[in-house]
This record gives structure tokens, C-alpha cells and sequence, in this order.
């Protein structure tokens, strides 16, 4: 027994149906792009059975052409509302992945700070740069010339000794002083000038609680037309008054080889006397060695050790904590 073809009608109405039921299952998209295509495109099931519609005697064409577009009208709303649904479950899904909750907790950034040696060296440069200074930096790794000899430090001085500087195999040396770059500013710059070097200093010091073989330094130079002693005292009276505060000073007579005449400067802190720089007018060797004239201008000069300062104003017992990078010292500043 052969069954019968199905009628159009037939056909039509199993269409239909099996559209609508797929269509209902459809669970995403790009699946609901798919039955589109395969129900209502070009070479889909529609116009597959709508093939058969040359064979319709005239009287049953105009029926079943209005139930083939019912049937088209039908797929096509219930696409389009399943489309609807679905978008709106992607849209639903993708809140609640996103959900932002207001109220956990910040994720935790480690606050830092300065370390001690640049909030001290950041205060000084301050300080300076207010009363008309401008910050200037050099090499550390120096010629005898600058370091020494251009520093009217004459050839016997100890400080040329061998166990006080370190001596590169090809004669140059790391700077024991920040002194040799006042001789490089001061070739490459005509009076009137204020300058603050800081810089890293080198010296074949034994490390201990008071010394480090590297440590820094902070020098000013002055050179102008008619500065006087005077002028040194007023600068650096109102540098320690920053610094410390306003509190007893006092001047020392001391020496070094670059300034004539040379002072020690103490500060009264915690009822004693405290060594906190040393200073001078400039030798008139010294500005004569850059070509300039001592007759026509004079300079004062005046340098710290930052480590010193640093430690007297935050009391630090060993100059190596400085160094060693222990967070839990360096989190107290
Ligand atoms: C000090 C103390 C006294 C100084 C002198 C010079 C130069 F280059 F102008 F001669 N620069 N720095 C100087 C003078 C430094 O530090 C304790």
C-alpha cells in the first residue's frame, strides 16, 4: 500500500506546525537564524512546497496561497517574538554576570613615601632654590684635577691619601667631595651665579654606625661682585633656621684647603653643640683656576653631609638603615 502524497494543504499545515514547535526550542541566535533560513528562505521549506502550486486547479490556488502566506505570517511572528525573548535573556544573563557590587571592598594598594634621604634632600633643595639657587649635578667619577688639585688641595694633602679614595685602574677616582662639580659649574658659567649641588660622595671609609664607604653631600656656591662673610653667615642662618628652627648657632673657625677664611657651623639641639656644616669664602685659587677674577668677584660656599642631617632630624642611631631598605624602619617616615 502506497500512501498518498500529502496534500499542499497538508504540507502546508505540517509546516506549520513543525516551524512553530522548533522555533518555540530554539535556544539561541544563531539558531533562530538558522530556521529562519531553513523555513523561510529562498530555497526553504516554504517555497519548496510552494513548488507544488502550478498543479493547483484555479479554483484552489487563491486558498492555498492565502494559507501559505498565514503560514509564512505565522513562522515570521513567532521568530520574531522568540528573537525578542531570547535577546532579552542574553541581555538579562550578561546584568547579572556584570553585577557590580558597590559595597566589596577596594582592592588594597600599598601606599609609599619618600625615603628619609630624599625628603631631607627635597626639604634643603627648597629651601635653597627660594632664596635664588638653582639645582646643578655633575660626574661622580672625577679626574684628580677636579676632585682635588683644582680644589687647591695640594699634592702631599691627606686627603689624596690612598686609603681615604677610591682610585680607578685608569687613574680617575669617585669623588670624595661634591666640591669637584662646583669647579665644572663654575667653567661652564660666568658670575653672578647660586648654585646647590647634592650629589653621592665616595670615600674608603670603614662602615659603621656613623660612616658609609658612599654617602651623599649638599654644597651651595656663591659667586658674585662684593659678597662678603657676611653674606655666608645671613645664607646660612636662615638655611638652619628652616632646617632646625629658630635656635642658637654658632660659628667655629676650621679649614679646608678651597676657602679662606673656613668656619664650622654647630646648632644647639637637645642642650649640646651639633656639627652640622662647613663653610668659607672662596680661595681666591680656587675662582682663579675657573678664570675668574678675585679681584672682581668673591664667593662663599658651604656644604652638609645629608646622612648627618638626616639622621639628627629623624633620630636614626645607625647610618646604615639608610641603606639596607628595611620596611618596616622606612615606613616610620
Ligand atoms: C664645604 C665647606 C666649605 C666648598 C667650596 C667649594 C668651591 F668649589 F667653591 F671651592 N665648593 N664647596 C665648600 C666649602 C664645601 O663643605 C663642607
Amino acid at each position: 500500500m502506497t500512501s498518498a502524497p500529502l496534500s499542499l494543504d497538508a504540507q502546508l499545515q505540517a509546516l506549520r506546525a513543525g516551524a512553530l514547535d522548533a522555533v518555540e526550542q530554539a535556544s539561541s541566535l544563531d539558531q533562530l537564524e538558522q530556521l529562519r533560513v531553513s523555513y523561510l528562505g529562498k530555497k526553504g521549506q516554504l517555497s519548496a512546497v510552494l513548488g507544488g502550486m502550478g498543479k493547483l486547479s484555479a479554483e484552489e490556488r487563491p486558498r492555498i496561497g492565502a494559507l501559505a502566506n498565514d503560514v509564512k505570517e505565522a513562522v515570521q511572528a513567532a521568530l520574531e517574538q522568540r528573537r525578542t525573548s531570547l535577546e532579552q535573556a542574553q541581555v538579562q544573563a550578561q546584568l547579572e554576570a556584570e553585577t557590580l557590587d558597590v559595597t566589596m571592598p577596594g582592592p588594597y594598594r600599598p601606599q609609599g613615601q619618600l625615603h628619609p634621604l630624599n625628603s631631607t634632600l627635597d626639604r634643603i633643595l627648597d629651601i635653597f632654590v627660594g632664596l635664588g639657587y638653582t639645582v646643578a649635578a655633575g660626574p661622580e667619577i672625577e679626574t684628580d684635577y677636579y676632585n682635588f688639585e683644582a680644589l687647591n688641595t695640594p699634592a702631599d694633602h691627606p686627603a689624596r691619601d690612598m686609603q681615604d679614595t677610591f682610585y680607578l685602574s685608569d687613574g680617575h677616582l669617585l669623588r670624595t667631595q661634591t666640591s669637584a662639580m662646583q669647579i665644572h659649574y663654575m667653567e661652564e658659567n660666568e658670575p653672578p651665579l647660586r648654585v646647590v649641588l647634592p650629589g653621592r660622595t665616595y670615600r674608603r671609609d670603614t662602615v659603621d654606625a656613623t660612616h658609609s664607604a658612599i654617602f651623599h653631600q649638599v654644597e651651595i656656591l656663591a659667586v658674585d661682585e662684593g659678597l662678603t662673610f657676611t653674606d655666608l653667615k645671613g645664607t646660612v642662618k636662615t638655611f638652619l633656621e628652616e632646617i632646625f628652627g629658630e635656635r642658637p648657632i654658632r660659628f667655629r673657625a676650621s679649614y679646608f684647603p678651597f676657602t679662606e677664611p673656613s668656619a664650622e657651623v654647630d646648632v644647639e639641639w637637645k642642650g649640646r653643640w651639633l656639627e652640622v656644616m662647613g663653610c668659607g669664602m672662596v680661595d681666591p685659587n680656587v675662582l682663579k683656576v675657573v678664570g675668574y677674577d678675585p679681584e672682581q668677584v668673591t664667593g662663599f660656599a658651604a656644604g652638609l653631609g645629608l646622612e648627618r642631617l638626616a639622621m639628627v632630624l629623624h633620630e636614626i642611631d645607625d647610618i646604615r638603615r639608610l641603606y639596607t631598605s628595611d620596611l618596616r624602619f622606612l615606613r616610620q617616615f
